[in-house]
């Protein structure tokens, strides 16, 4: 590799700054900035970051990926070399993870269209990194260079409260982190920096405050001064900018978690009940019971499960969309819900069904129409629900089956005004 050393009595002083405020936020894996890298001064092994005075990062565009499980990270660095020709070793530094989160995986990188390009994992010289991912990288004298970088990460702290978080959050939020401050080793400032946040899985919409006496707020992001653009993606922008922050955002969707008292098994294939909340009419819970599964029930844990405290959400009303739905002739041969009850909580409770608490427990019943369209259940005023469940009470006979189905159910939350 071809090493490069700049040493001064300044560059160490912001160093240690900068190591300094890394400390404060070892709460996530996290990737960073790739920086110019190289060995540290009078030391052996282990790299660390370098100021460089040729080469600009003038913009950097950053979309993150929010699925299920794992989020996915894809950069675009453009720079500018204001200097004579170089290879540049660059350096992708990965934080130690919090220990219930899991490192970075897959990471790759690329130069101009799709070259890939060759990466050498080597040991940090810095507390709180690992190691870096590191490339080499030829820069032209006065040339514009596209650099992308892409890898997998999972998730901090889906499940507990954390000690490390910045605020209090409840159970049930998911972490990601970015850092940006690395970028700041390249000359002069950063021209603009565009961060996308793309949700995969859930929409705004399901992006919800929790209570348990007090709110947490859905969406927490540092730095502020988001934009949703659509449903599904969240932007922020920074212009000219010497990066001394990162990224950090939290959030709590109320995917609810589903289960059913029989589910319809052919072979290998299960009509199970998540198939309501994958948001996809064509896939459909089916009951499991001969006859038409009259009192059969789909119930849809929406408080914080992880947790023991009492939480709920405020939903204002509940879609349904009836039957199954992959295609119209399906449809009609396969019964479809006419009457339904819809039971809810409004919190916690250690055994729902048997408990004597009245005012936690309510119902209504509803007449649901014989459409492949999404239905509604409106409530006039939000009402909160810890856990509810739909159970058939009558249905619209099919020609061929005598099996009931549903192929959606979404929850729409309340959110309140700012
Ligand atoms: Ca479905
Ligand atoms: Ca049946």
């Amino acid at each position: 590799m071809n090493w490069e050393q700049k040493n001064s009595l300044l560059f160490l002083i912001r160093f240690l700054l900068y190591t300094m405020l890394l400390c404060c936020f070892a709460i996530n894996p996290a990737a960073a900035d790739g920086a110019p890298v190289g060995p540290p001064p009078g030391a052996s092994g282990g790299i660390m970051p370098f100021e460089n005075t040729d080469i600009r990062l003038v913009n950097e565009r950053i979309d993150v990926y929010l699925y299920r499980g794992y989020y996915e990270v894809k950069v675009e660095y453009e720079f500018f070399n204001e200097g004579d020709t170089r290879t540049l070793t660059i350096g992708f530094p990965v934080r130690e993870a919090h220990p219930a989160a899991e490192n970075i995986e897959n990471f790759l990188a690329f130069e101009n269209k799709d070259n890939a390009l060759a990466i050498e994992k080597i040991e940090s010289n810095i507390k709180d990194y690992s190691h870096f991912y590191c490339f080499n990288a030829i820069f032209h004298k006065l040339q514009k260079k596209i650099i992308r970088n892409q890898y997998s990460a999972h998730y901090s702290y889906e499940s507990s409260i954390s000690p490390y978080a910045p605020y209090d959050m409840p159970a049930g939020y998911r972490g990601v982190s970015y850092i940006l401050e690395t970028g700041a080793f390249w000359k002069d400032t950063i021209k603009q920096v565009e961060v996308y946040f793309h949700f995969m899985y859930f929409t705004t919409d399901d992006l919800q405050d929790k209570y348990d006496g007090r709110v947490y707020k859905a969406l927490y992001l540092q730095p502020s001064g988001y934009e949703f653009v659509d449903e599904h993606t969240m932007h922020l922008r920074f212009r000219d900018i010497e990066p001394d922050f990162n990224i950090e955002l939290f959030f709590s969707t109320s995917q609810p978690y589903v289960s059913a008292t029989s589910e319809l098994r052919e072979g290998d294939c299960i009509y199970k009940a998540g198939n309501v909340i994958d948001n996809e009419p064509a896939t459909a819970w089916i009951e499991g019971v001969s006859g038409s599964g009259i009192d059969e029930r789909i119930i849809f844990a929406i408080g914080p499960i992880y947790s023991k405290e009492p939480g709920s959400y405020l939903v204002k009303k509940i879609g349904i969309i009836n039957g199954f739905c992959m295609n119209s002739s399906l449809f009609y041969k396969n019964n479809r819900v006419k009457k339904v009850r819809l039971i809810w909580y409004s919190h916690y409770e250690e055994r729902p069904e048997r408990a004597g608490d009245k005012a936690n427990h309510h119902e209504k019943i509803i007449e649901l129409n014989d459409t492949m369209q999404m239905q509604f259940i409106e409530f006039e005023e939000p009402v909160r629900i810890y856990e509810f469940s739909l159970e058939i009470l009558d249905v619209y006979k099919g020609s061929v089956y005598d099996d009931t189905c549903l192929s959606e159910v979404k929850v729409f939350y309340h959110i309140p005004a700012q």
